[in-house]
């Protein structure tokens, strides 16, 4: 059965595609569509044609599932030809989201109508790729260069208003979507069709391109699809449309072929793989969560709570501490006004907000509260204690979570009556602009529980991962590793900012020894001696280790591995640490060398995959692109990679495997004895990318 049929109403023809969820262009949508307007060309009764999409969304786009396939046939070019042809006038009625190839195949039909609450746009760069069924040749002829540059060189989608002011839509409306279509096509088949590629794209200047390219050096530097847009809109001014669709072809081919594609593809849907749980069916029920309370008012308990409060919760945040509490609130308040000076809400909404947020000094005030998110210092005793206070005065069915970043759940859990109540929901700093929410699976938490965290990510707009309990859990285990390397290269003679340098290149968002210095090397410090599996090693994290003995915390004191200028985030290296690294490579007999970028790589980035495979082993991470994620949301591992696994499965585990059993040879089984998981994957050509899909 077609997932396209096609009805008259009158003498308005109407084809409709039902492919749920979102009506993907698949196969069988394109076939049904090429089929459906051949049949209402050939129909002597029909005066006009609508396109109009089932269900919540018109089309999102091609399938991207397909895209690891041979093509079949039609392929969409030839579909948006077809519609286009059409000598009867075409309107497309919008719903939902036109996204990517939507889009396209709506700019093919001769007018659209959109319904108020929907979003146009071509997000084709965030999957690596290019319009490539016409959409750079037609978006500059319908709303202009400049605009169209911005809507595909971001990939957002525009709101049917601004596309309406835009030229992208024909009409508005909030009613019902068909029969507005029906009478508004019964009036087109007077003018009859407009075909867009018919339209003259306006000239610009050419610094407007200019100046295109150089945003792209600044923000996609080294992806190849940015630049693929602009040389194709660039031939859209030149007015010849085949010529440019054809260029466009070609570019959207290369790109689709390009490792930076499927990696950023690999990172589409390992995202939306993060929410299926083995274990834990789908009929599992989510507990209710109204009110939150946040306990420490320190930085991340003020930024959670700014998050819970935007989403629409109560939240109560809780401090012993009077003068860290009215800092807190102070925060939270501070936040609020730089969302608003943002425009990322209205002054109405911020009001509405604070009337749900509540400052206390008193467990007392918890006995209603749903879900609690414990947030103070990373210390176990003081943990300990919290959580026995809140088991006393929760009610039962709240759920007792723990934002810590590395320490033992289930010792948190154990303080209590009820550790299947007991979860870690690890944020990433700062907490209301990182997507990563680390869930931490305890031993005995409880399934309904794990569901409701996950729900409570996507309610606050962010991507739940689920782990096990371990220390570090997997983003800082994992962080563990890559940032040891980084230190024993220090040691070794590579200087901070050259390190840095190298791994910004190769596409992380900062290089280790400014995250350091960021995130604060006091933090770090104090982690580590928390840590009971510390490695004998004299030289593990030890320059790390002196420079938070020295005071130097980083950004926060204008000194950690870098200096910095009063009120600058610049890091500029010092030569006081380039002396004391010497100093204590001498002393702890480290001959110092010339290291090579491949090496430095390869030793960070191997690091990654090797933790990420004992990881696996442990059945701490339930699969491999789950670990993709949160490396790829939580620690700026470059997204046109895929992750760290994702990585690894491009240039082949093979490889990988080979490196590190160099690596054991030439610095010790300590670190670099190769997992079981790789060397088996390594001997059968194997990817991870297959483990627990
Ligand atoms: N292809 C294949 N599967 C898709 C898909 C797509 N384009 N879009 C969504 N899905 C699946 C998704 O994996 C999930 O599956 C389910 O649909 C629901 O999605 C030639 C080259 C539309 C805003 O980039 O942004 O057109 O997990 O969970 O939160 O020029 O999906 O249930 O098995 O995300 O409501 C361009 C991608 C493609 C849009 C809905 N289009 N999609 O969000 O649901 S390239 C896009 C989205 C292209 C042409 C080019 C979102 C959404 P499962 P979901 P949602």
């Amino acid at each position: 059965m077609s997932p396209v049929s096609l009805k008259r109403h009158g003498t308005v023809s109407v084809i409709t595609i039902d492919n749920p969820p979102v009506n993907v262009l698949s196969q069988p949508v394109r076939q049904g569509l090429v089929d459906c307007f051949d049949a209402a060309e050939a129909d002597a009764a029909t005066e006009a044609v609508v396109l109009i999409c089932a269900g919540r969304t018109f089309i999102a786009g091609a399938d991207i599932r397909e895209f690891d396939r041979p093509p079949e046939e039609p392929q969409l070019p030839d579909v948006v030809a077809r519609i286009e042809a059409t000598t009867k006038p075409v309107l497309a009625a919008v719903h939902g989201t036109a996204l990517g190839g939507g889009l396209e195949v709506a700019m093919a039909c001769h007018y659209r109508l959109a319904h108020r609450m929907s979003t146009l746009g071509l997000p084709e760069v965030t999957l690596g790729l290019l319009p490539g069924a016409t959409g750079t040749q037609r978006l500059p002829r319908l709303v202009g260069v400049e605009r169209a540059l911005d809507m595909m060189l971001s990939g957002e989608p525009v709101a049917a208003g601004a596309a309406m002011e835009a030229g992208l839509v024909d009409k508005l409306t909030g009613e019902d979507l068909l029969a507005e279509a029906i009478s508004y096509a019964e009036k087109l088949a007077k003018p009859g069709p407009r075909r867009v590629r018919d339209l003259a794209v306006e000239p610009v200047d050419a610094a407007v391109f200019d100046a295109a390219r150089k945003r792209i050096s600044q923000k996609a530097r080294g992806l190849l699809s940015p630049e693929r847009i602009i040389r194709s809109v660039e031939l859209a001014t030149r007015g010849d449309f085949d010529a440019g669709r054809a260029a466009e072809r070609r570019f959207f081919l290369e790109c689709k072929a390009s490792a930076q594609s499927q990696g950023l593809r690999h990172a589409f849907f390992a995202e939306r793989k993060t929410a299926t749980i083995p274990g834990i069916g789908k009929e599992t029920p989510s507990r209710k969560i109204e009110n939150i309370a946040v306990i420490g008012a320190g930085t991340m308990g003020a930024g959670i709570a700014y998050s819970c409060l935007t989403a629409g919760f109560t939240v109560q945040l809780l401090d012993k501490d009077e003068a860290g509490l009215a800092r807190g609130a102070t925060a939270v308040r501070k936040l609020f006004d730089g969302g608003l000076a943002r425009g990322k809400f209205a002054r109405q909404d911020l009001e509405s907000s604070l009337q749900r947020f509540h400052a206390s000094r008193d467990f007392a005030d918890l006995g209603g509260t749903d879900l609690v998110i414990e947030a103070v210092f990373e210390n176990m005793a003081i943990k300990k204690e919290v959580f026995a206070r809140l088991d006393e005065v929760c009610k039962q069915g709240a759920i007792l979570a723990t934002n810590t970043s590395t320490l033992d759940v289930d010792e948190m859990a154990s303080a209590t009556s009820r550790p299947k109540d007991v979860i870690g929901l690890h944020f990433f700093s700062p907490a209301h602009v990182m997507r990563l929410l680390e869930i931490v699976r305890g031993a005995e938490t409880s399934g309904d529980v794990v569901v409701t965290a996950l729900d409570l990510a996507k309610k606050l707009g962010k991507i739940g991962v689920v782990v096990g309990n371990c220390f570090g859990f997997v983003g800082n285990r994992m962080l563990y590793s890559y940032g040891r390397e980084n230190q024993l290269l220090l040691l070794e003679g590579a200087a901070p900012e050259y390190i840095d340098r190298i791994l910004t290149d190769w596409g992380m968002a900062m290089g280790p020894n400014a995250v350091g210095d960021l995130a604060g090397l006091d933090v770090g410090y104090k982690a580590r001696q928390e840590r009971r599996d510390r490695p004998d090693d004299p030289r593990f994290y030890r320059i790390a280790d002196l420079l938070a003995e020295l005071g130097r915390f980083g950004q926060k004191t204008g000194k950690g591995m870098y200096r910095y200028e009063q009120g600058s985030r610049e890091p500029v290296p010092d030569p006081e640490v380039q002396a004391l690294i010497r100093d204590e490579a001498r002393r702890l007999g480290v001959p110092q060398r010339e290291i090579s970028e491949t090496e430095i790589v390869e030793r960070c980035i191997y690091g990654l995959v090797t933790e990420g495979a004992r990881i696996l082993e442990d059945g701490i991470s339930h699969r491999a692109s789950d670990i993709d994620v949160v490396w790829i949301n939580g620690y700026g591992f470059p997204r046109h990679r895929g992750g760290p696994l994702n990585f690894a499965d491009t240039i082949g585990v093979k490889k990988v495997y080979r490196t590190v059993a160099e690596f054991e040879k030439r610095f010790g089984p300590e670190y670099w004895t190769p997992p079981q998981l790789l060397r088996k994957l390594a001997e059968k050509n194997g990817r991870f990318g297959d483990i627990g899909n």
